[in-house]
């Protein structure tokens, strides 16, 4: 197995921009008034403080499984390759884990509500001519619609972690190697360098997969035989099955349940908020609006229904959004009828061109991960 030059990840001298790990999310009204979300209406989460590098020096090594291991600089990323754009949503796999706990069961984890998602445009080289650059095909030749079974792992190195030294995700090495799955290693946010917290000076970005394999702040790329071995690939983020009900069963269960990858088909309702008092209009009704996600690669969206009995009967919501692409949300409104009163709920479902279709409920796991039951919005008056 060749190794890089810069197998030795000394610490960076690091300016720390938090001492506790930054997470939080916007208010879901902000977050859908606008398809792309801007920077200030963008969630953040982070299992460490924020490093605050100098791109000038900053360099990613790819190492592993590949003949020429390659040790990159910023502008050899800008500029030896070339640069793809892609808009897609990023959803940490703990959104809306707060419905999960209210509406199933107490889980553990941050009680993320429904905004720690954001479609933002990304880009970059794809991942793939940088591993195929680093000669990862003249060593792995799998024989036509064979997979490799290999898996490619991203570290940062530059910060401590709560439960880490350092943190690391990985996926498979063909999702790396396909053109369809457009991974790339982002320098740009929204046409703008990358923030510090958002990864500067440069981030992986995996369409359809679960945030916590966005690797921020990339040192290293690593085509290995094994998955990561950080501890947020091997002891977290994973639907665990129901019974295990405290983290002490679980020690018994991380190694035998695969990593999360793609998220879910869902929607959220974002107008009326719960709690809310909403007037109808002169012709009895109110105005609905959410967002929408596909599952993984199954995307776009391709239709979105509201409910104000419970999921009897659906009426069809209106996609809004008109450049939405196979990785992005769709933004959507619905005028729906409903009868003034107390107590009233409103439900959406979500269907996407794969065919998924949000379900009344997912399944509870311990961690609060992959949360897809209708979005909901509850205990509203109607006057
Ligand atoms: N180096 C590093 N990368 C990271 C994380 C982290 O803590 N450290 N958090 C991950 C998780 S769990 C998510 S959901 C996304 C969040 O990205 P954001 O902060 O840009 O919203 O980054 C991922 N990449
Ligand atoms: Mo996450």
């Amino acid at each position: 197995m060749a190794t890089a030059t810069t197998t030795e990840y000394r610490r960076q001298k690091i300016e720390y921009s938090v001492d506790k790990p930054l997470n939080k999310e916007p208010p879901v009204k902000k977050l859908i008034s606008s398809f792309i979300t801007p920077e200030d209406a963008a969630y953040d989460r982070n299992h460490g403080p924020i490093p605050h590098l100098a791109g000038e020096k900053h360099r990613v090594v790819v190492d592993g499984i590949v003949s020429r291991p390659l040790s990159l600089s910023m502008d050899d990323l800008r500029t030896k390759y070339p640069q793809h754009e892609v808009i897609c949503a990023l959803q940490c796999a703990g959104n809306r884990r707060h419905t999960m706990r209210t509406l199933l069961k107490e889980v553990e984890g941050i009680d993320w509500m429904d905004a720690a998602v954001m479609n933002c445009k990304w880009k970059g080289p794809r991942l793939r001519d940088i591993l195929n650059a680093a000669g990862v095909r003249s060593i792995v030749k799998p024989a036509k619609g064979a997979k490799s079974g290999l898996h490619v792992a991203f570290s940062c190195y530059a910060v401590q972690c709560q439960n880490d030294d350092w943190f690391g995700g990985s996926i498979d090495l063909d999702t790396c190697l396909s053109l369809d799955a457009e991974v790339i290693l982002a320098l740009e946010m929204n046409d703008k360098p990358l923030s510090p917290k958002h990864g500067y000076p440069v981030r992986v970005v995996i369409p359809g997969v679960a945030g916590a394999r966005w690797v921020k702040w990339l040192d290293r790329i690593t085509v290995q035989q094994e998955e990561s071995s950080n501890f947020y690939e091997q002891h977290d983020y994973k639907i665990l099955p129901p019974e295990v009900v405290d983290s002490k069963i679980a020690e018994k269960y991380w190694n035998k349940v695969p990593p999360m990858t793609d998220m879910p088909i869902n929607s959220v309702i974002a107008v009326p908020d719960d709690n809310e008092t909403v007037s109808l209009s002169p012709s009895g009704t109110i105005e609905v609006r959410g967002y929408a996600v596909p599952r993984g690669d199954q995307g776009p969206v391709t239709r979105v229904e509201v409910s104000t009995d419970d999921g009897k009967s659906w009426s069809e919501a209106e996609i809004q959004s008109k450049h939405v692409n196979k990785w992005s949300w769709v933004l959507w409104k619905a005028s729906i009828r409903i009868e003034k009163g107390r107590g009233k709920q409103i439900l959406s479902r979500a269907t996407d061109a794969g065919g998924n279709t949000q379900q009344k409920h997912s399944q509870w796991n311990l961690r609060g991960v992959g949360y897809n039951g209708y979005g909901v919005s509850r205990n509203l008056t109607i006057v």
